[in-house]
């Protein structure tokens, strides 16, 4: 079967900034949409999110670059050509010929890419997750962030997400778990007189200023709902520590300390001994490999230690950290990379060297709920998708819940 045409259009993200969304269709007529989220704690070695960078129009934040580059360049070299992810993917990167795909924009890419994998599905009449698994099939714990800080909200909090990890039984047990902490979360946070407004990520926002504070109105919460924290629900956090990290002093700035790369390796063993986390992601800035292998050395026997701004979702990136045996876990963000046989060939990576894998969203994001598929045709153990608030984060969690249904079918 072949590609007869693709069209990309501008559309906007959960924060009102634009994002491109594309539509592919087949000879048949058959047709699928994909589009793109968008981050704000970018890794500096992920693939290039092309903007228009033209003032005029969305503070620069305009896509109409990336768009006319799947209008025509990508167009014309795809139109006529059988659908098939490896060939489609194949020519993206040859169009782009950059490593970094800074020439057609990983959005761009991206955006066709995953139209592509839809069409596919489509074609054999399946669900997207059905399409791509190669086996097993398993629903991924979510990763649920119900307090935000760093760069996703306007509070102090350094570390930028606090989230729960139920780990009952069931999806949807697990996501009326969230739900429930969530709405506890809340009625603590209003009876203590902060604000209940919500960050980016749907999770709540306060305007508190230390980490443990934050923890400590979790715990509370998932008491509050009659769960059991470290038992059915776990803790997690991103520090998403480049974005505190001083790089002329050379300290991380959290919780009003100024801390040196060791000093925070006794902050986070400090924290796992007090509070059942399971998880640390990004705790040092994003070229610190070394501190990374040594706090994976210490706690990665009881805990997951997660790369993200380190690997950027980028097979050469985790080489190098398998290499040196920095971190445990890697979080996967396809517009990091920019295909998906490209993130395809990270997660086999990730798999093959013990790594646990994490599929993430962006902390701008769309309708589109391909996460929530990938996760669970690729047996991905674990996905971090926001707070159980927000259309375009509960658009995933309702995805999971449905194709639990159809899996118990
Ligand atoms: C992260 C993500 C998603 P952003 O750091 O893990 O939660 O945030 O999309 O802003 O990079
Ligand atoms: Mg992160």
């Amino acid at each position: 079967m072949n590609i007869k045409d693709i069209h990309a259009r501008e559309i906007l993200d959960s924060r009102g900034n634009p994002t491109i969304e594309v539509e592919m269709i087949l000879a048949n007529n058959i047709r699928a949409v994909a589009s793109v989220p968008s981050g704000a704690s970018t890794g500096s070695k992920e693939a290039l999110e092309l903007r228009d960078n033209d003032l005029g129009r969305y503070m620069g934040k305009g896509v109409l670059k990336a768009c006319e580059n799947v209008n025509t360049i990508i167009r014309n070299a795809l139109i006529g050509q059988k659908i098939d992810q490896v060939n489609v993917d194949k020519i993206l990167l040859k169009l782009d010929g950059t490593p970094n795909k800074s020439n057609l924009g990983a959005n761009a890419m991206l955006a066709v890419s995953l139209a592509t994998l839809k069409c596919l599905a489509k074609l054999q009449n399946k669900e997207l997750f059905e399409y791509v698994t190669s086996g097993k099939v398993s629903l991924p714990i979510p990763m649920v962030n119900i307090i935000n800080g760093g760069v996703h909200a306007d509070n102090k909090l350094d570390v930028q997400e606090f989230m729960i990890v139920p780990i009952m039984k069931g999806e949807a047990k697990r996501i009326e778990a969230a739900s429930e902490i969530y709405h506890s979360l809340k009625k603590i946070i209003k009876n203590k007189g902060l604000s209940t407004a919500v960050g980016d990520e749907g999770g709540f926002a306060p305007n508190l200023s230390k980490t443990t504070e934050a923890l400590d109105l979790i715990m509370d919460a998932i008491n509050e709902a009659n769960y059991h924290p470290g038992k059915d629900i776990l803790l997690a956090i991103d520090v998403a520590a480049s974005e505190t990290y001083d790089q002329n002093k050379k300290v991380y700035k959290i919780d009003g300390r100024e801390m040196d790369a060791n000093e925070l390796i006794k902050y986070y063993m400090n924290l796992v001994s007090s509070y059942p986390i399971i998880s640390i992601e990004d705790p040092f800035y994003e070229n610190d490999l070394e501190s990374l292998a040594v706090l994976t050395k210490l706690i990665g026997h009881k805990i997951m230690i997660v790369g993200d701004d380190h690997f950027c979702t980028n097979p050469t990136l985790l080489e190098a950290g398998i290499k040196v045996n920095a971190a445990n876990a890697i979080l996967l963000k396809a517009n990091q990379i920019g295909t998906v046989s490209e993130m395809t060939k990270t997660i086999i990576m990730a798999k093959k060297n013990n790594y646990k894998t994490i599929i993430s969203h962006r902390s701008g994001e769309t309708e589109d709920t391909f996460i929530a598929d990938l996760a669970v045709g690729f047996g991905i153990p674990f996905i971090k998708t926001g707070s159980v608030c927000r259309g375009e984060r509960i658009c995933k969690y309702n995805r999971l819940m449905k194709i639990e249904e159809l899996l118990n079918r």
